[in-house]
């Protein structure tokens, strides 16, 4: 358990809720990714720990994704070091041999909805102000291959091929339909709701399930561990270009203004 986030673990029935508390937005920062796959080494070497449970302590967001401050006018050095991160909270969260499951309870756009697609499962509180989806386009940058990858095997190809292309962010009910999301719920049924799932889960035996999910997920997880290096440099090259600093400098610049 540290600052940014925090991890309640409960021996008894094995399931340990992961709760993401870096206010205001839950924005995927280096230091944020550090901490958390920390948390997420430990509980996966824990034997005990066959759950986990995603959320957010915040009120209104899950997480807005990647820190966009962490891709702006930063060293080329910096930017390989925090891709590096993304990364391996990608392939510890898709490869994890835990249970794991994303209780959304807020807005979850870019890489808060990777975040939750890496997940077994998804269940969103039903608020129609809350949206989810890959909205990279919107901010003039590109979903990686293994991002698209995640969307696809989620929700196939057509609806990935619209999503990505248009930017599109879903509403929950939207959401459920094209099956981004398993499940919507009330607010105050979140939690109960997702560990009632997990019990289900839980029911099918560890080592059958921990080999169907890899079977199902290996492809697609070898090909980023096969082309690590070859990713970050791709993504250093992009992010450090003048025009796509200047439409991220568009981005941050719109999203101050819309608060004023
Ligand atoms: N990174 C950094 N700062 C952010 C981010 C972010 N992702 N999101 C919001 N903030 C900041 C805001 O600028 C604001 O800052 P300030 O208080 O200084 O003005 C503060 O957080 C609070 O934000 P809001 O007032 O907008 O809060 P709301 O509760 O009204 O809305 C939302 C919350 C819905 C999350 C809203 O903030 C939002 O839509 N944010 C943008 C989310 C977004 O578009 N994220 C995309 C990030 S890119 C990504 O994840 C994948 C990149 C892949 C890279 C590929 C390149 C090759």
């Amino acid at each position: 358990t540290s600052s940014k986030i925090n991890v309640d673990f409960n021996k008894s029935t094995g399931v340990a809720v992961l709760s993401m508390q870096s206010p205001p937005v839950n924005s995927l920062s280096l230091d944020f990714l550090t901490e958390l796959c920390i948390n997420l080494e430990k509980l996966d070497m824990d034997k005990a720990c066959r759950g986990l449970i995603i959320t957010s302590s915040l009120p209104k967001v899950f997480s807005a994704g990647l820190d966009i401050l962490e891709m702006y006018g930063k060293s080329p050095e910096r930017c390989g070091e925090f891709w590096r991160a993304v990364q391996e909270m990608w392939l510890k969260m898709y490869n994890s041999n835990m249970v794991t499951i994303a209780a959304i309870n807020g807005s979850s756009p870019a890489g808060g909805c990777l975040l939750s697609l890496t997940c077994d499962y998804r269940i969103m509180v039903d608020n129609p102000r809350y949206t989810i989806g890959l909205n990279e386009t919107l901010l003039g940058i590109v979903a990686p291959f293994w991002f698209k990858d995640t969307m696809l095997n989620t929700v196939g190809h057509r609806h990935t091929e619209m999503a990505l292309e248009l930017g599109l962010l879903y509403n929950p009910a939207e959401a459920l339909k094209i099956g981004l999301v398993d499940q919507l719920v009330p607010q105050d049924q979140l939690l109960t709701t997702a560990t009632e799932t997990m019990t289900k889960w839980l029911a099918i035996p560890d080592h059958a399930r921990q080999i169907t999910k890899s079977m199902m997920r290996k492809p697609t997880v070898d090909k980023l561990t096969s082309n690590r290096e070859a990713d970050i440099q791709n993504f250093v090259n992009f992010i450090t270009k003048d025009s796509i600093q200047k439409s991220l400098h568009m981005y941050l610049e719109m999203l101050k203004k819309r608060k004023a």
